[in-house]
C-alpha cells in the first residue's frame, strides 16, 4: 500500500495499515457516505471484553494508533467499566487514564469520542483535544452534563440505560422495549435541549445490553429505523456483547468475548443497511469491511434485461 493511500480505503486483509496524513482533523473531515466506525479503546482494568489490555499509557495509545491507521473513523476511549457490577471510579483515576491517551492520539490527527459519565472528565477530555463526549449514564450520574454539552457545543451521544451499574441487570422489565426505550430517550431528550443543547449535537443509542435482555436487545435492533426516525443520528453498539454470545452457544456454553466478532460485524452490515449513523467496535479492520459492503450493496443497480 503505497503512502498515498486513502484513509480506510484498504481490506481487512492489507499486509500493512493504511498510512494517514498525520494533519489535525475535525468532524467535518468523517466520511458522510457511510456508516461510520468507531473503535473501542478501554483503558480499565475490567471491561469484559479489553479489560487489562491497555492499562499502560504507552500500549494504549499503541491500540489507539493501530485502529486509527487501520481506518477507524472515530476512537472512543474510556476509563471506566461499563459492565453490570463493575466498580464506580473516581473522575481523578479516569482522567489519569485517558487524557494521555487522548492527547497523543488527538495529536496524531485522530476523531475521539469519550466514554464517561462524569461532567468534570469531558470537560478535561475536550481541552485535551476529543470531539464528542459519549455518555452510558442515561443521566442518571450527573445533572450538570446538560449544561456542559450546551456550553461546548460538542456532540453528544445520548444513550438510553436504566439504573447503574449495580442495578441495571434487574431493570430490564419492559412491556415495549421499543416504545419505552424511544419514550425515556425522548424525555431525556428534552432535558437535554431545555439546557440549550441543539438538536443536532445529539447522537442517540438504544444502549443493547443496558438494563436491557437478548430479547429486548433483538426487538430494539430489528427496529433501528423507529430510532431513526428521531431525527437524530444514531449510534448501536453490538461489539461482542453477551447476546451475541448466547446466540452462538457451542454445547449450551456461550461464545466467548473474542469468538463474537463474526456475529458482530454481520450485526454492523445490518445496523449500516438500516441507516445507523455509526457502530462502536472493538475489531474496526471486519466492520469496516462491513460497513463498505452495506453501502456498495445500498447503491446497486439491478441490471437492465
Ligand atoms: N457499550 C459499552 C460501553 N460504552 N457506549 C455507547 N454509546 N453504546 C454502547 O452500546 C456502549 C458504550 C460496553 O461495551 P465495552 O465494555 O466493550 O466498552
Amino acid at each position: 500500500m503505497s503512502l498515498g493511500a486513502i484513509p480506510g480505503t484498504g481490506p481487512a486483509t492489507s499486509p500493512l495499515p493504511v498510512i494517514r496524513k498525520i494533519t489535525a482533523r475535525t468532524l467535518a473531515d468523517l466520511p458522510t457516505d457511510r456508516t461510520l466506525v468507531m473503535g473501542i479503546l478501554n483503558i480499565t482494568e475490567d471491561s469484559f471484553s479489553d479489560g487489562g489490555k491497555y492499562t499502560k499509557v504507552d500500549d494504549a495509545i499503541a491500540h489507539g494508533l493501530r485502529m486509527y491507521y487501520g481506518g477507524a473513523d472515530i476512537i472512543d476511549i474510556g476509563g471506566e467499566s461499563t459492565r453490570p457490577g463493575a466498580d464506580p471510579v473516581s473522575p481523578a483515576t479516569e482522567q489519569a487514564r485517558i487524557i494521555p491517551v487522548i492527547a497523543a492520539l488527538a495529536k496524531a490527527g485522530a476523531i475521539i469520542s469519550v466514554d464517561t459519565m462524569h461532567t468534570s472528565t469531558a470537560r478535561a477530555a475536550l481541552a485535551a483535544g476529543a470531539h464528542i463526549i459519549n455518555d452510558v449514564s442515561g443521566l442518571t450520574h450527573e445533572a450538570d452534563m446538560p449544561a456542559l454539552i450546551a456550553e461546548t457545543g460538542a456532540p453528544y451521544v445520548l444513550m438510553h440505560r436504566r439504573g447503574d451499574a449495580a442495578t441495571m441487570a434487574t431493570e430490564a422489565n419492559y412491556t415495549d422495549v421499543v416504545a419505552e426505550v424511544i419514550e425515556e430517550l425522548l424525555a431525556l431528550r428534552e432535558t437535554f435541549t431545555a439546557a440549550g443543547v441543539k438538536a443536532e449535537q445529539l447522537i442517540l443509542d438504544p444502549g443493547l445490553g443496558f438494563a436491557k435482555d437478548a430479547e429486548h436487545n433483538w426487538e430494539l435492533l430489528r427496529s433501528l429505523d423507529r430510532f431513526s426516525d428521531l431525527g437524530h443520528r444514531v449510534l448501536v453498539g453490538t461489539s461482542r456483547k453477551r447476546f451475541l454470545g448466547s446466540l452462538l452457544t457451542n454445547d449450551g456454553k456461550a461464545a466467548a468475548p473474542a469468538e463474537r466478532d463474526a456475529a458482530t460485524t454481520a450485526t454492523t452490515a445490518l445496523a449500516a443497511a438500516n441507516g445507523a449513523w455509526g457502530v462502536r467496535v472493538h475489531d474496526v479492520a471486519s466492520n469496516l469491511d462491513a460497513v463498505k459492503v452495506a453501502r456498495a450493496w445500498s447503491a446497486a443497480t439491478v441490471p437492465a434485461l
